[in-house]
């Protein structure tokens, strides 16, 4: 229990310690305030050291003149010891990290920079590499976030890992011990902001009781640089401060939200921001009287500007009661349709949040168009490490290689270079402010995320959101040695399992670009391809007798592909250039139209289906291979799980591939498909 609680940070035994014989045995903390990130870092040392390497070290907060593990801040190193020469390379969270002399000298730009550079440190021994390093390391982007969405209740909406830590009976938990474990979790890759409520967000989170219960969970995040930030309900004027009305301009509502703001500020002072998801299926927003969702956003953006905080306006925005008759709807139109036009009006301190692709976590999407359309404003990439559509937790589905995929994606803005990453770290189009937002969905179970596996996924989108250049093998086998061993044997194992699963996933659920064919209605688990289509969700796959896909075409269809810049919109406009993998999504074709693998469309489903699923099994064999490498109770839980997963993926083929042959009633070659 202990090992699965702890996830990465065991901070289990090292066998090749003995080289690092030489570690000063005193930490100096300097100019460290109580409670500050600095102090962490300490303790954080202090205990990573001891299980790591066995030693215990001291913490003292001034030289002493014997060798040291050196903690501050710049400015406070720069006090004691003089200037630095890598302090001009120094930005914002960022920290330098030398082991190369006497001292290991751990600095910050600020004091959540230093607590970095200790868990850089940390995860170095704790996978026994003592290789002399000396380096200054930045963070990509300023805003790297969490984002929960547990209700007051203590449910958690699309949470797969039992109930909410944060909230319980319409009021903050009693118990809040688990978080300073989470926000330690957090801050060791990096993350430095966390928003607790869902943005399906209910107003009575602001009651002068939550308000107060904020401060105590933003106290526990504190200590390890991570900013609370808070999901508000647009209606909250009216549906709890007791106005007959939520619009933005009306200088009563104005006013009651800065008013609001004051309160939260004098609960929580150094709250982040606030997280808005307005207009979008059934929540209220600006769209009601009449006023642009610019004007919804800069409402708050004005509120917290006094008080240095940022408001994430989500784009995710749509009619969901759009109608299937036509031909030319299109919901992943729906976000650059809104938010285009509206291209620098909104406040500074607002950064609109973009799900990675146009509709909604899919197991394949392309990157939204919305990434290049907005230039004048500051832009963030939402991804999710709850696996909504991707089998819950029950399947395993590293995103690593998804996610990475979208942020090296160059849109070619301007016929230059523009990839996602460098769109969303606000420098391509040169904004203030941008970065990313990952759901997480953590909740009571022991393991956080409900299965020991799927914590792969929070450790790559930190480490990502850091730094996107990082290879996604190289971080799942990093974690892999942090989680469970550095045996090779259980790096090649869960490497390998790990590294097909997203392809496996997409082979058994949905290919080509189709979107994963689940249940869309209300579970999103399990395979229902009909309930994709004839509803006004507007996730269609358009499939029928003869033919399948959405014609996003400019020539014919929706006109999505020409929401992209000219050079990848004439990519996707053609058959002939749009990649397979995203054939279905951009065109409607015959089930017999010949891919560029040779095969036809129903011929690639049933194939795809077959091989995806068979590749499933596998993954219980390699699994078991490791019995006695991993600890029992571990091991017991993955097992389980794959063994569960290899059944589902049997259940998910041949639903899917009796749909489409019951459908298209064109025989699978292989005569596997079908009434024999
Ligand atoms: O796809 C939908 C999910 C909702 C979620 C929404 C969103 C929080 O089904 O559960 O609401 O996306 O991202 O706002």
């Amino acid at each position: 229990a202990e090992d699965g609680y702890r996830a990465w940070l065991r901070y289990a035994p090292v066998a090749s310690s003995g080289n690092y014989s030489s570690l000063p045995s005193s930490i100096v903390l300097l100019n460290a305030t109580r409670n500050g990130p600095v102090s962490t870092a300490g303790r954080e040392l202090q205990q990573g050291i001891r299980g790591i390497l066995g030693k215990r070290v001291d913490i003292n907060e001034t030289a002493t003149g014997s060798p040291a593990i050196i903690v501050g801040t710049a400015e406070a190193y720069k006090l004691v010891y003089g200037d630095f020469e890598e302090e001009g390379e120094l930005e914002e969270d960022g920290y330098y990290l030398s082991t190369e002399g006497r001292d290991i000298v751990i600095v910050g730009q600020n004091q959540r920079g230093a607590l970095y550079g200790a868990f850089d440190f940390l995860r170095r021994i704790g996978q026994g590499n003592f290789a002399p390093t000396s380096h200054v390391s930045n963070p990509h982007a300023p805003i790297r976030w969490s984002n929960e969405w547990d209700n007051l209740d203590g449910t958690i909406e699309r949470g797969y890992a039992g109930t909410s830590l944060f909230f319980q009976d319409g009021h903050r938990a009693t118990n809040l011990f688990r978080l300073t474990d989470y926000a330690r979790l957090l801050a060791s890759v990096g993350i430095n902001g966390i928003v607790i409520n869902n943005v399906n967000a209910n107003a009575s989170l602001l009651s002068p009781e939550n308000i107060q219960g904020l401060g105590s969970i933003a106290n526990t995040f504190r200590p390890y640089g991570v900013r609370l930030g808070i999901s508000l309900n647009f209606a909250s004027p009216q549906i709890i401060g007791g106005l007959n009305t939520f619009d933005p301009l009306d200088p009563k509502v104005i006013s009651w939200w800065s008013n609001i703001t004051d309160a939260l500020y004098a609960s929580v002072p150094d709250l982040a921001g606030y997280l808005v998801k307005a207009n979008s299926e059934g929540q209220p927003g600006p769209l009601t009287y009449n006023r642009t969702l610019a004007d919804g956003a800069n409402l708050f953006a004005k509120a917290v500007k006094p008080h240095g905080g940022i408001v994430m306006f989500r784009a995710f925005v749509y009619d969901h009661h759009i109608s299937p008759d036509n031909w030319k709807n299109d919901r992943a139109n729906a976000a650059v349709d809104f938010f285009k036009p509206l291209d620098g009006k909104f406040d500074d301190n607002v950064v609109v949040q973009i799900k990675y692709g146009p509709i909604d976590f899919q197991v394949r999407e392309p990157p939204s168009p919305l990434f290049s359309t907005l230039r004048k404003t500051n832009v963030a990439i939402e991804l999710q490490i709850t696996q909504e559509y991707l089998g819950h937790q029950d399947h395993l589905v590293y995103l690593g290689p998804l996610w990475k995929e979208i942020l090296e994606y160059d849109l070619r803005a301007d016929d230059r270079p523009s990839k996602v990453k460098d769109i969303v770290s606000s420098e391509r189009f040169g904004r203030p402010l941008g970065g990313f937002a990952g759901v997480v969905n953590v909740g009571s179970e022991n393991n956080w995320l409900g299965s020991h596996l799927a914590m792969s996924n929070l450790y790559a989108y930190g480490m990502l959101a850091w730094n996107p250049s990082l290879e996604p093998q190289d971080i799942l086998q990093d974690w892999i040695r942090l989680t469970f061993s550095s045996d090779p044997k259980v790096i090649d194992v869960i490497t390998e399992m790990s590294m097909k699963s997203w392809p496996v996933y997409e082979n058994y659920t949905g290919n080509l670009g189709i979107q994963t064919l689940t249940d869309i209605l209300y579970t999103h688990y399990g395979p229902n391809p009909a309930s994709q289509d004839n509803n006004g969700w507007g996730q269609w796959t358009r499939a029928n007798k003869h033919t399948i896909g959405m014609d996003r075409t400019v020539k014919n269809g929706t006109g999505n592909a020409g929401q992209y810049p000219p050079q990848i919109a004439s990519q996707f406009e053609n058959i002939e250039t749009t990649p397979d993998n995203l054939l279905l999504w951009f065109h409607h074709v015959p089930y017999t139209q010949v891919l560029k693998s040779g095969k036809t469309v129903i011929q690639h489903f049933y194939d795809a289906h077959y091989e995806g699923a068979a590749v499933a099994q596998t993954f219980v064999k390699l699994w078991e291979s490791l019995k006695g490498k991993v600890d029992k109770e571990r091991y017991e839980e993955v097992l389980f799980k794959q063994v569960y997963q290899a059944g589902h993926a049997l259940v998910w083929r041949d639903s899917i591939n009796q749909f489409y042959y019951n459908l298209s009633e064109i025989p699978d070659q292989a005569k596997r498909v079908g009434n024999h």
